[in-house]
């Protein structure tokens, strides 16, 4: 009798701490003033996540994998139908996003480092429609030019605006940085085309002979980070600077951003590049910027009733110091700024449809993790 109370004793014990000590992990760390549950693990760096209607999750997987996740946090099987990938470096499958008509046409679009000819690769967007297990009728709807041998700066997030048209981020490559600044290509660019990749008659360069009319904007280098402001409607974007001069921007139709003749960065080690010079005529500043840098991936703006004190916000994960980043907002300007502590590299944050924020982090066993304000 004796014995059986040690035993149930034990056993209370044992599941008491257990308690404690999930709760622990998951609420970490606790001066953040962050709540944090973790909602699935075991992914292999996932790269982008997009809620399906369901409320299930769709999430990339950079070595070249589609998955879902479900709210309880079951990973299925990988979706048959995703095309090869490059995956190398910072390429793979990348971001995916749903059709704003997706209950009608179940169609998600999705980016991704493409193989190209002669050992060369660039960033590709197709869309595809999704079913059971797998995805079908694929089409590739843009394709970076020209393509380069290297596996940096993909860029590579997509944003709908309201009028239906799709924006893309396409990474300079690293090695062809120069060419940022040359309307010719598609490097250190955003792109502008229509939901299936036709150029919009109003895009900026459309009329130029010089230029490649999908282009919206130039002088970028590698954008991880775009989503629409749902109060203006217009597309914010951030990107790496080299080391330092991390920034965020709201591209607009033709302008340049500078890169690589203005940055508030410098070489990696130290050093100029180029003059060394963070102004200039015709080109546009950031409306805010990162010295030492964060290494931003993911962005999303908080519109949602949940947690009224987040109202009007901006986040932005941090891949270098493993954090979310809260910005305050008044209108096209940022006011302040907040870190979280989240202890793993941030490489995607979405809004979910239960107003809480889903961060991805970036490892071998990457998570997703929901998170709110403590
Ligand atoms: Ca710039």
């Amino acid at each position: 009798m004796i014995k059986l109370r040690h035993l149930l004793l034990a056993a209370l014990l044992a599941l008491f701490s257990l308690v404690v000590y999930s709760n622990y992990v998951e609420g970490k760390p606790a001066q953040s003033a962050l709540d944090v549950k973790r909602i699935a693990h075991g992914l292999q760096q996932p790269w982008a996540l997009a809620f399906l209607p369901d409320g299930r999750m769709l999430v990339t997987e950079k070595p070249g994998r589609l998955r879902i996740v479900d709210a309880a946090g079951k990973i299925s099987a990988p979706l048959a139908g995703v095309p090869s990938v490059v995956f190398k470096g910072q390429g793979g499958l990348l971001d995916v996003v749903l059709d704003p008509q997706f209950a009608k046409t179940r169609r998600i679009y999705f980016s991704y480092s493409e193989p190209r000819a002669d050992g060369a690769n660039g960033t590709a967007v197709a869309h595809a429609e999704l079913a059971q297990d797998r995805i079908e009728n694929l089409k590739v709807i843009f394709r970076q030019q020209p393509a380069i041998k290297s596996d940096k700066h993909f860029g590579s997030r997509l944003a709908f605006a309201a009028d239906g048209n799709l924006f893309v981020t396409a990474g300079e490559r690293g090695s062809a940085m120069q060419q940022a600044q040359t309307l010719d290509n598609d490097l250190g660019k955003v792109i502008r085309v229509t939901r299936e990749g036709d150029v919009p008659a109003d895009n900026p360069f459309v009329i130029r002979k010089d230029a490649r009319p999908e282009l919206w904007s130039y002088g970028h280098r590698n954008l991880q980070g775009a989503a629409i402001n749902p109060w203006s409607g217009k597309l914010w974007t951030h990107e790496h600077g080299p080391q330092g001069g991390d920034e965020i921007n709201i591209p607009q139709a033709g302008r340049n951003y500078g890169w690589p003749i203005i940055t508030y960065g410098e070489q990696y080690g130290g050093g100029k590049i180029g003059e060394g010079i963070t102004k200039k005529e015709g080109m546009e500043q950031p409306i805010y910027y990162w010295v030492p840098s964060i290494a931003p991936s993911g962005m999303a703006f908080y519109n949602a009733a949940r947690f009224p004190q987040w109202q009007g916000n901006l986040f932005v994960g941090s891949l270098k110091f493993g954090q979310l980043v809260r910005l305050q907002l008044k209108d096209d300007k940022v006011l302040s700024e907040q870190r979280f502590d989240i202890g793993r590299r941030v490489r995607d944050v979405r809004q979910g449809p239960d107003g809480y924020l889903y961060l991805l982090t970036d490892e071998s066993d990457g998570q997703i993790l929901r998170v709110g304000p403590r």
